[in-house]
């Protein structure tokens, strides 16, 4: 590396704890609006989000969980028409601003916008559903600050797959090692690293006990001055808060 030129976000777990209290929530509100008694706990959902995508996460349960589903309809219609309501279900979530960003996000946004770094999101979830989080928390014009919101089924293999992270560098015609990228799971680093870009880690409740070997560090959380992150692996040196310089550090551009 001898210049960073850009800063590659995930989305779900890594800008704001969507999973548990958003994602989870929508997936059974459109199971009950569909009338099925299907119940994903928040500890059931843990062992659901081994697998990306919230179409493939209903039937990796479909396949794995359930001992016998008599359904006489099209399977393929039917995920997708559960996928469209949890959708709807989890934009009206995230337009009442039920929400937030984590700790130091948007800090860190707006530092790298000062400093001239382009930004990307390479994500797994549904295009509105970045749009709706970001417009809900940053407001409207915070999707122009992103050079590329590479989301959903833009790629046929989402993470642990590079794919997507394969695609937004292409559109911001930038080599992986002119960026850093933020995951916070094992899956999104597998990605991140498959594509060759250096990753830093913030963990969630779900992610916290997963393989991270690679990153280049592991924290809590971004940090905030007034809330410095614990490091879990990797030299922050004293650093407290993932800032442009803590990044320009790890990333060898200094
Ligand atoms: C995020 C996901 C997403 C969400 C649901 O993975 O797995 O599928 O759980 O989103 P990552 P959709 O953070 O690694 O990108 O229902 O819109 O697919
Ligand atoms: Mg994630």
């Amino acid at each position: 590396m001898t210049k960073l030129k850009a800063l590659l976000f995930d989305v779900d777990g890594t800008l704001a704890d969507t999973e548990r209290d958003g994602h989870r929530v929508a997936f059974n509100q459109a199971f009950a609006d569909a009338g099925l008694a299907w119940d994903w706990t928040p500890e059931l959902y843990g062992k659901l989000l081994k697998v990306t995508g919230g179409k493939e996460r209903i039937r990796y349960y479909l396949t794995d969980f359930i001992d016998h589903f008599d359904y006489s309809g099209d399977l393929d219609e039917l995920i997708v028409n559960l996928h469209r309501s949890k959708t709807a279900h989890y934009l009206e979530m995230l337009k009442a601003g039920a929400i937030p960003l984590r700790p130091g996000v948007a800090r860190l946004l707006d530092e790298a916008r000062g400093a001239g770094l382009q930004l990307g999101i390479a994500t797994t979830t549904t295009p509105e559903n970045v749009t709706y989080l970001l417009e809900a928390t940053l407001g409207a014009e915070s999707i122009g600050w992103f050079d590329v919101i590479a989301a959903g089924d833009i790629v046929p293999a989402k993470k642990p797959a590079a794919d997507i992270f394969h695609h937004a560098l292409e559109e911001l015609g930038l080599e992986p090692d002119d960026c850093v990228a933020f995951e916070d799971s094992e899956n999104g680093l597998r990605a991140s690293l498959g594509a060759g870009v250096p990753t830093i880690v913030t963990i969630n409740d779900y992610t916290r006990a997963q393989d991270f070997d690679g990153a280049m560090l592991v924290v809590s959380d971004m940090g905030e001055p007034e809330q410095p992150f614990e490091v879990l692996a990797g030299n922050a040196g004293d650093s407290g808060w993932v800032d442009v310089a803590l990044v320009r550090r790890l990333a060898g551009d200094c």
